[in-house]
């Protein structure tokens, strides 16, 4: 059967063709559906070999109602190449979101390093930043409890160099060999396939029971940091020592950190658990909508500096990545800065294809022997040749160097560059101009001076794995050290063997007493708990480290937060114009909230425009919460389980609420009491502002939950 165009053709235009109403020329097929032909200037479709398509809607076929036929290389092209569109996902941190942007140098290390990128004060150096979570598989929710990649890729002028860390300063083992474990106990257990993107379950803890040296890491990962308000909101780690190495071969260890502009910020477990069902992709959306938004995001690189001999004077071993160095011990030097100002155009171009490796360093920066360091660096290499499926996964333009490269490698999968020459080896008499090595430039490694004998031992310096979990615990904030205690209630009451949960008992209260007693009491636990037989005695002198709780660095700005305002019909114009002025003074983003997305006339008869319905614009997606009502919306909101849950919800998340006076039946529904953090909004937002700029309103947390 012919298809019948509305322009009485049914002929597709010949490709390239301009349609005479100069917009592309819309065909009506049989079932009803649209085609577009190419209109002027616009490209026509091809194959991949460049094969004008006259047709990509209707396959080839023996007569209409007949058997399509296989010499149509148009529906076996497409369907061919649909079908192998997946590549592996990561085998860990497989849900990721990405940005470009640059770093720009501050404060220069020339004295300590060759590296330009640490040296040229000014000089920015493009980057490309991907955070992600570890456990959960690429389709997982945003808010799962778990440690965040912080991976940036800088393309310097000496090559790239990848920085790839977490936003936590320490890792679970000690050992590279262990990581196939830790991933497998982490990850879905094989024999049901779930949960995924949860710690909570028995194959986790059974293996942490079983891994003392992972304590300091679960305290990490217990608290608050694992469910950040926002990638923008986290600190990140390089985690090991690296060395610095100057023009005289002379090292420096350093330890990078990345602090966020925006201060710190995480989310209360019960948040993220909704969060996870009201918007799964809270994080990705989160970046990506800053960044469209121009508000873009930033993080200063400090640098703990030390030598040999300093680090002969620690507590600890440095080369031991399960422990930190406290900023009060060696602080911060700020070196640069890194901004986020551009999103990926194609997420599977950018943030899936690229291969972070952690031996992508540049001359002046070298690694410690740092024995997981020393693992990694075999592992990425080695990850992209199943994931990419090919050694020449560099050329993919996402992973490629911004300076030139060269060198003798040739062929393979999927090479794309033809190199022309006849000599592709060195040394050569035939070709002096090829690529050579560079004695002046080149990466030189840093000649440590090695002792010992070839052996499967681990050095005692590794042996104390209670003394920096206790120590972090104590420097938290006693809103903070509740929450680490409600993590690990609710993490080991997900575990279903008593024989788990005892044995971590044992860790906790050898960790700290009270930490143990305290999580017993929240299992219901009524036995008598063994405590852990640590290798080596744990240390109760570690003065408490305040920089190791995010509460203590100060309250986060409002800049760059979101304030949710629910609003009916009826409701005040004055306050809503005096809310969104405050909002945008603070740097805050304004949501509206109303009964339907069409949204509000306001008393003065405007019309105010909805951001969201009320059910898909809970109050757990703000920071801070107004509700702005009538008289007659008030009465219509108390008959929605929505609204209702919504001011609950913002009342248990400790956020500060302005109501309007109107709202206040809705407000005694919900079981709001009165508290510094809720405030009435009368004629003008400032006050409210005020209030929603301390913070959360901790005070609130035990009337609202048992803190154990
Ligand atoms: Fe990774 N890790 N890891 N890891 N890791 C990977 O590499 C591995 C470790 C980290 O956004 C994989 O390309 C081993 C510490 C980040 O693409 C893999 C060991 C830290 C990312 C791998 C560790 C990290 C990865 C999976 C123990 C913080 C995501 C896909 C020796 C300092 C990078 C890939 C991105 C990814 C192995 C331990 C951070 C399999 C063997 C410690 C941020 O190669």
């Amino acid at each position: 059967m012919a298809r019948v165009s509305k322009s009485g053709t049914d002929k597709a235009k010949k490709p390239g063709a301009s349609t005479d109403s100069g917009k592309s020329q819309i065909v009506i097929g049989v079932g009803g559906e649209r085609h577009q032909a190419a209109g002027p200037g616009g490209p026509v479709l091809t194959t991949n070999f460049g094969t004008p398509i006259s047709d990509d809607h209707n396959s080839l076929r023996a007569g209409p109602r007949g058997p399509l036929l296989l010499e149509d290389f148009v529906l076996r092209e497409k369907i061919f190449h649909f079908d192998h569109e997946r590549i592996p996902e990561r085998v860990v941190h497989a849900r990721g979101l990405a940005a470009h942007g640059y770093f720009e140098l501050t404060d220069s290390l020339a004295d300590l390093t060759t590296a330009l990128v640490l040296g040229e004060v000014g000089e920015k150096t493009p980057v490309f930043a991907r955070f992600s979570t570890v456990a959960g598989n690429k389709g997982s929710a945003d808010l799962a409890r778990d440690v965040r990649g912080f991976a940036v890729k800088f393309y310097t002028k000496q090559g790239n160099w990848d920085l790839v860390g977490n936003n936590i300063p320490v890792f679970f083992i000690q050992d590279a060999m262990k990581f196939p474990d830790l991933a497998h106990a982490v990850k879905e257990e094989p024999d049901r396939g779930f949960p995924q993107a949860a710690s909570a379950h028995d194959t986790f803890w059974d293996w942490i029971a079983m891994t003392p040296e992972a304590m300091h890491m679960v305290m990490w990962q217990m608290s608050d940091r694992t469910i950040p308000r926002s990638v923008r909101m986290m600190q990140g780690f390089g985690v090991h020592s690296f060395r610095l190495v100057d023009a005289a071969g002379k090292s420096t260890f350093v330890k990078f950190h990345w602090t966020p502009k925006l201060g710190l910020q995480s989310v209360i477990w019960d948040e993220a658990v909704k969060i996870n069902g009201v918007d799964a992709d809270y994080h990705r959306r989160d970046l990506y909508n800053a960044i469209s938004a121009g508000d873009f995001p930033e993080w200063e690189l400090g640098v703990q500096l030390f030598d040999e001999q300093d680090a002969a004077g620690f507590d600890f071993d440095h080369l031991d990545p399960t422990k930190l160095i406290p900023e009060e011990v060696v602080p911060l030097r700020v070196i640069g800065r890194m901004i986020l100002d551009r999103n990926p155009a194609n997420v599977h171009a950018e943030t899936e294809q690229v291969a972070f490796c952690t031996q992508n360093l540049v001359p002046g920066i070298d690694f410690s022997e740092d024995p997981l360091l020393q693992g990694r660096n075999f592992s990425y290499l080695d990850t992209q040749l199943s994931r990419l499926g090919s050694t020449n996964f560099n050329q993919i333009p996402i992973n490629a160097p911004k300076c030139p490269f060269a060198n003798m490698q040739r062929d393979g999968h999927m090479q794309t560059q033809v190199h022309p020459q006849r000599v592709a080896y060195t040394p050569s008499l035939l070709d002096p101009s090829g690529p050579r090595e560079s004695q002046d430039t080149g990466f030189r490694s840093f000649p440590t001076t090695l002792t010992g004998g070839k052996q499967r031992e681990r050095s005692v310096t590794f042996a104390d794995h209670y003394s920096q979990a206790r120590q972090f615990f104590l420097s938290q904030t006693e809103a903070e050290q509740d929450h680490i205690v409600a993590a690990l209630i609710f993490e080991l009451s997900k575990v279903e063997a008593d024989i788990v949960r005892e044995t971590m008992l044992g860790h906790l209260v050898t960790i700290h007493e009270g930490l143990g007693e305290r999580v017993a009491a929240g299992l219901g636990h009524d036995g008598t708990i063994t405590p852990a037989k640590p290798a080596v005695a744990t240390r109760t002198d570690l003065a408490p480290a305040p920089s190791l709780s995010m509460l203590a660095r100060g309250l986060p700005p409002l800049r760059g937060r979101q304030i949710g305002a629910l609003v009916t019909d009826g409701a005040s114009a004055v306050l809503a114009a005096s809310l969104k002025k405050a909002a945008a003074s603070t740097g805050a983003m304004l949501k509206i909230v109303c009964p339907t997305v069409g949204g509000v006339v306001l008393d003065d008869g405007s019309k105010l425009k909805a951001d969201y319905q009320l059910a898909g614009g809970p109050s757990v997606l703000f920071d801070a919460v107004a509700i702005i009502a009538s008289d007659d919306g008030t009465t219509a909101m108390l008959g929605e389980a929505a609204a209702i849950n919504w001011v609950h919800d913002a009342f248990a998340h400790l956020k500060v609420i302005g109501a309007s006076p109107e709202a206040k039946p809705l407000l005694d529904a919900a079981g709001v009491a009165t508290d510094p953090g809720i405030v009435v909004l009368e004629k003008d937002a400032a006050g409210y502002f005020e209030a929603a700029s301390a913070g959360r309103t901790w005070a609130r947390e035990p009337l609202v939950r048992t803190v154990y």
